[in-house]
């Protein structure tokens, strides 16, 4: 922010004496200020988030990933994850903005214990077969770049089946989010374990079809019914919408998973995204309140981030703080990328806060929230 802005009327702008400092030292004895030594800081032109723009690259992390496996048991780590945390968020432990993620591994024929938290979490499968996780009693088996869902308050476990494979997975969750709210509980499932219901993937079953609902079937709760979406079904319905749409000139051909009740987010506080970036595609660059994590679940190109350039390839993993400029591009003349993202966006706008502006060259920006 330009500073010399702050200084004309309608900002703050007592410059300091001798006597203010007294005074202002009086009021901290009260636990009280002077508003106008804070306004200009507590009261941004525009947002100022802390985050910083990061990419972690998947081949420095697994091996490290991996090692973990060796070092603590799943039975005393609760989870074994690797989190990502921002150079600037480590007092909150979010990759950015109010967001968490990380990078959990199980080991072959492991399982990990039951648990629920006022934390929505969602899982993004990086590799290996086998994995599943019981979501309020519906076990559900995902595979490579598939996307689940575990909402808030529901109990969830989760394991790898496989004989000879890790299961490596990305959680994010809005942890940070939850403990800035002061509304965070976590509770250990009594029985350790829940007893999964006889039909797997239930959810899938009911409500994935795409195109149909159940009839006179009433589904109240804040969040998406359906807990998992496959890789195929959504690579295909990208490709699909590839053939008959240039997409956004910010994010390419870009589609929400969406709960299939609603048509909205998949949970009350986070939403997610699968991209696809046309071969050699560059997008322009825009700007948009609410924080994103990317994750590479195809191909490889670059962003532009804040003004650094960060390039990716297959399960990198990289954040957009809100209110920074990025733009995307393919670097691959033949084929398509595939960028997976989940975001804040529900909280945003469920709150009336989005607001958007295109990158113009010519240095102004033009307002299109
Ligand atoms: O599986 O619910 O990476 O509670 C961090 C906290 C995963 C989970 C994490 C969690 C979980």
């Amino acid at each position: 922010m330009d500073d010399n802005q702050d200084n004309q009327i309608g900002r703050a702008r007592v410059a300091d004496t001798p006597e203010l400092e007294e005074y202002y030292a009086r009021l901290a004895k009260f636990g009280s200020g002077a508003l106008w030594t804070v306004a200009n800081e507590i009261e941004p032109w525009y947002p100022q988030p802390k985050s910083v723009p990061m990419l972690w690259r998947y081949e420095d992390l697994r091996p490290l990933v991996v090692e973990s496996a060796t070092l603590v048991r799943g039975d005393d780590a609760g989870r074994r994850v690797v989190y990502l945390v921002n150079d600037e968020r480590k007092d909150v432990s979010a990759a950015v903005g109010l967001l968490y993620t990380g990078i959990q591994i199980m080991n072959p024929g492991e399982s990990m214990t039951a648990h629920r938290h006022a934390a929505s979490a969602l899982r993004f499968v990086i590799e290996g077969s086998g994995a599943w996780t019981i979501v309020d009693g519906d076990r559900l088996q995902v595979g490579p770049n598939d996307f689940a869902i575990t909402p808030n308050g529901t109990w969830h476990e989760h394991g790898n089946e496989a004989d000879d494979n890790f299961v490596i997975w990305q959680d994010g969750l809005d942890i940070p989010l939850v403990n800035a709210l002061d509304a965070n509980f976590y509770q250990v499932h009594p029985e350790l374990h829940q007893v999964p219901g006889k039909v797997p993937n239930t959810s899938i079953l009911m409500h994935g079809s795409g195109i149909l609902k159940p009839a006179r079937r009433s589904w109240t709760k804040p969040y998406s019914p359906l807990l998992g979406f496959p890789w195929d079904v959504t690579r295909e319905a990208l490709v699909n919408l590839a053939k008959v749409s240039d997409g956004t000139d910010y994010d390419g051909v870009i589609m929400e998973y969406v709960n299939p009740v609603t048509g909205g987010s998949v949970m009350p506080t986070m939403g997610a995204h699968m991209q696809l970036l046309a071969p050699g595609q560059q997008t322009k660059a825009h700007r948009h309140t609410g924080s994103v994590v990317y994750h590479v679940a195809e191909g490889r190109g670059h962003s532009i981030i804040g003004g650094y350039r960060f390039d990716w390839q297959e399960h990198d993993i990289f954040c957009v703080p809100s209110w920074a400029w990025h733009e995307h591009a393919n670097d691959d003349p033949n084929n398509p990328a595939f960028l997976f993202s989940f975001n804040d966006f529900p909280m945003i706008r469920s709150l009336a806060l989005d607001a958007e502006e295109e990158y113009d060259s010519n240095g102004g920006h033009q307002d299109i929230g």
